[in-house]
């Protein structure tokens, strides 16, 4: 247990060596490495990691680090099995770490809980599909069961699964997306018509400068660092606007370049580096679009202009408004509001001046805040101002988390369909979809906690430990009177069950899927819109697991009967699954002849297009003015001590709610998650030397108590009155009525809390590796 400062780049030697780590302490060496060779590659199958994209470019060999541990974690030979579950209570289980429930291995066969006993014990799978139809068909009315997906599961399972919820009766969709991307999905769906990115791979090496908002490649998204890396060596600017120094943004070496590691070199991948303030991006963008606007009126008096004013007239709306609203801003309170100075937002807005083509990537720094969408809706301003859409090496590129989240929209995850989607739905199908909007993940939780809703099912996720607020979400569970997890590996959902609660194993994407007609491909979407298939290459064959497909028909069939398809015909073979996509959805035209395309196949983007799918058929310049505070409480009146504003974020050595250890390399924490970063001048103010244990309370207006003790402080680059800690472990403070105006996505990076010493004389939730 120690904290380290990191001197390394990201990637490189290090990443190589924790990937071995992590290969070497699976039983299962040799398999797991020949699963690496075929990650991401033609006839192997999609890296469970994240979303980012690959060009096809065939027996390239690809991987990094982080997505080794995913495919090893999930490609383990240890089994959680009836034995083990007649061994260990639930209560017991509860009590344990979230590393420890992962770890004990995969999921071996189906267990339903026994609330006399608090054991799960085992079930047939027929069994386990009757509870399922037994319990839907005995609620009152179909909008009392929520149906959640994890942004894992295939596109054949999400549409599966969306047609079995629909033809029951709900739009009750939360999903992972709600947490996580939505706002992007919002503002992006008004401004330009769709809510996805309009760039493709190809377009990161013509750009002449990336901005990087919020976004931490290092870790999340370590197969972009190379993208960056080129760029910057091939005279690209990169700049990153994030909270905190991030290692993976400063320097990388790359492992898939024998001679950088060889000599040791490192490239790096930004030029500049600004640090905000939490949620102070749209003052920072506000101010560089303000330094701009200066300069286009000047340039206007000498009958020139620095805007694309061609694109402006015949592409958007809205312009003169926004405009206005940027001379009204003053800079006082874009400095205030951004933490940055003038001059560091007038040399963003140089570089930005200086490129023609830029593209604007984001993640969660820029969606879990209150004002997100019309954070995002200020970046698109600064881009359509420039013409940015719709032109190569340009474009608006939301970095997705997990690797098939996009996907899982795109084939009808969406618990606010379109009227076309459900016009669609009804005319190949023949019923009546609902068109009552139905619950996202927040609507969701408040409705079991007010015994609404009574039966959850989960394809993939963790539900319990994603959300904020972690013990009314584990007690909205508790209260239902079923929850069904389809899952590959024990987790805090799984031990905190309904008064029914079935654990369902399904097949990951490292398995083969052998159904009657042989081995099944599945297909994901990637950041790009591209679409590929995925195969399996770990032998499970007589194991219990089910494909997730096949446990979702099973499910459907024991509640609905034949209807309104012959479910088993789609388990047999999923050429069919894809065939109802492709009359269903646009864009999937020859959808089984186009699979194996090397890269995948492009589902296509109307605004990169220059097709506005807007009410009002243009582009949206957005008017809308800063937030009057960044952080969604008055807390400056609840209380005499300083407040901070707290994000949580991931560590190097965890997959979400995933913990694969206790290392955060780069930031240069061992053997502990327990921890909290601060400014080394708040700690001076504060009194506070490294490694002194505090407590950290959150301001809100509820009367509910959300503290978490014991956590463990580390001096670190973050902007001032900041502080970060890891997901999940202070989930505890975010409060479930916190959320994006909007998008409802929780405020996962903008918390007002208080600290304090704790009486805690140890950091807990420690384990040595
Ligand atoms: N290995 C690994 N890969 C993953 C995941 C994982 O857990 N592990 N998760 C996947 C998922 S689902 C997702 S959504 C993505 C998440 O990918 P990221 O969005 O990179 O994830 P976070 O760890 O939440 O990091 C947020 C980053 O934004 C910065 N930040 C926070 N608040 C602000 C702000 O207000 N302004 C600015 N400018 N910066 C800010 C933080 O300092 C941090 O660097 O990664 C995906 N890939
Ligand atoms: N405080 C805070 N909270 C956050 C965030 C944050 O930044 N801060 N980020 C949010 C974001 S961006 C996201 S996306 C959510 C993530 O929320 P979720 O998607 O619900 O959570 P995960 O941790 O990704 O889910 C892990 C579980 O998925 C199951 N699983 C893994 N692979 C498969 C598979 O192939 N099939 C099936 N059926 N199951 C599988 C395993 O059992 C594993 O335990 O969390 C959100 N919560
Ligand atoms: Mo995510």
């Amino acid at each position: 247990m120690s904290i380290k400062e990191y001197n390394g780049s990201a990637g490189g030697w290090g990443a190589l060596k924790s990937t071995t780590r992590h290969l070497f302490k699976s039983e299962n060496v040799a398999k797991n490495i020949s699963n690496l060779l075929r990650t991401n590659q033609d006839h192997g199958f999609d890296c469970p990691g994240c979303a980012w994209g690959e060009k096809g470019v065939p027996g390239r060999f690809r991987f990094c680090e982080n997505g080794a541990k995913a495919v090893n974690w999930e490609a383990t030979t240890r089994r959680v099995d009836r034995d083990f579950f007649a061994q260990y209570s639930v209560e017991w289980l509860n009590k344990q770490t979230d590393y420890f429930l992962e770890y004990q291995g995969r999921l071996a066969e189906p267990m339903r809980y026994n609330a006399q006993t608090d054991h799960y014990e085992p079930i047939s799978w027929e069994d386990a599909y009757s509870l399922v139809g037994q319990h839907l068909n005995a609620l009152e009315m179909p909008n009392q069961a929520e149906f959640y997906t994890s942004g894992r599961a295939s596109n054949e399972a999400a549409y599966v699964y969306q047609l079995f919820a629909r033809r029951f009766g709900t739009n009750n969709f939360p999903d992972c997306s709600n947490m996580c991307h939505e706002a992007t999905s919002v503002a992006l769906a008004q401004t330009i018509g769709i809510g996805k990115g309009t760039v493709t791979i190809e377009d990161f090496e013509v750009a002449d400068a990336i901005f990087l908002f919020g976004q931490n490649p290092g870790t999340n998204h370590p197969r972009m660092l190379e993208t960056l890396s080129s760029a910057y060596r091939r005279g690209a600017k990169v700049v990153a606007f994030n909270n905190l120094k991030e290692r993976g943004l400063e320097r990388f070496a790359n492992p898939q370049n024998p001679i950088e590691m060889i000599s040791n070199g490192s490239t790096p991948t930004t030029s500049h580096y600004f640090m905000p303030k939490l949620g102070g991006d749209m003052a920072a963008i506000r101010g560089m679009v303000k330094v701009l606007l200066a300069r286009h009126d000047e340039a206007m008096q000498k009958g020139d202009s620095l805007f694309d004013l061609e694109f402006i007239e015949a592409h958007t709306q809205g312009m003169e408004r926004y405009l206005e609203q940027v001379r009204q801003t003053s800079w006082e309170q874009i400095t205030e509001q951004s933490g940055l100075t003038q001059n560091e937002i007038t040399q963003a807005a140089d570089i930005y001046q200086h490129a023609k083509t830029r593209i604007v990537t984001w993640a969660m720094g820029v969606t879990q805040h209150k004002h997100s969408v019309p954070t995002i809706q200020e970046l698109v301003n600064l881009q359509l101002l420039f013409g940015q859409v719709g032109k190569e090496g340009a474009g608006l590129c939301p970095v997705r988390g997990h690797s098939n989240v996009q996907g899982d929209r795109t084939v009808g995850i969406n618990e606010k369909p379109s009227d076309a989607f459900l016009d669609s739905l009804e005319a190949v199908f023949g019923f009546k979809p609902p068109r009552e909007h139905g619950h996202n993940v927040v609507n969701a939780i408040e409705a079991m906690l007010a015994g609404k809703s009574k039966v959850f099912i989960g394809l993939g996720g963790n539900l319990v430990a994603a959300a904020p607020d972690t013990d009314r979400v584990a007690s909205a569970m508790r209260q239902c009177n079923l929850t069904v997890n389809i899952a590959t590996k024990l987790n805090r959902s799984h031990v905190n069950p309904g008064q029914d609660s079935l654990i369902l194993p399904c097949l990951g994407r490292t398995d083969i899927d052998l159904q009657h007609t042989g081995p099944q491909k599945i297909t994901v979407e990637d950041s790009f819109s591209m679409v590929h298939a995925s195969s399996g290459r770990v032998d499970v064959r007589g194991e219990e697991m089910r494909s997730e497909v096949a446990i979702l028909c099973g499910m459907a069939k024991a509640t609905l009967g034949n209807d309104p398809v012959d479910w088993q015909s789609l388990i047999d073979n999923y050429d069919h699954i894809r065939d109802l996509i492709e009359k269903t959805i646009p864009g999937f035209k020859d959808f089984n002849q186009r699979l194996d395309a090397p890269g995948g196949f492009y589902l296509g983007n109307s605004a990169r297009d220059l097709q506005w799918n807007t009410k009002q058929g243009k582009a949206q310049i957005s008017a809308t003015q800063l937030p009057e505070q960044v952080v969604p409480i008055d807390s400056a009146n609840m209380t005499k001590k300083q407040v901070f504003v707290l994000q949580t974020m991931r560590s190097h050595d965890q997959y979400n709610t995933t913990i694969y250890g206790y290392d955060d390399r780069y930031r240069g924490v061992f053997g502990e998650r327990n921890v909290v970063f601060l400014n080394a001048e708040d700690m001076a103010v504060q009194n506070l030397q490294a490694g002194d244990l505090i407590d950290i309370e959150t301001l809100w207006h509820d009367g509910i108590k959300r503290k978490i003790e014991g956590f463990k402080v580390v001096p670190f680059q973050i902007a001032k009155g900041n502080l970060a800690a890891y997901f999940p472990e202070a989930n505890a403070l975010i409060p479930l009525s916190s959320k994006g105006d909007l998008s409802d996505t929780p405020t996962s990076k903008s918390i007002a809390v208080i600290i304090s010493p704790s009486k805690v004389t140890q950091a807990i939730n420690t384990v040595a590796i």
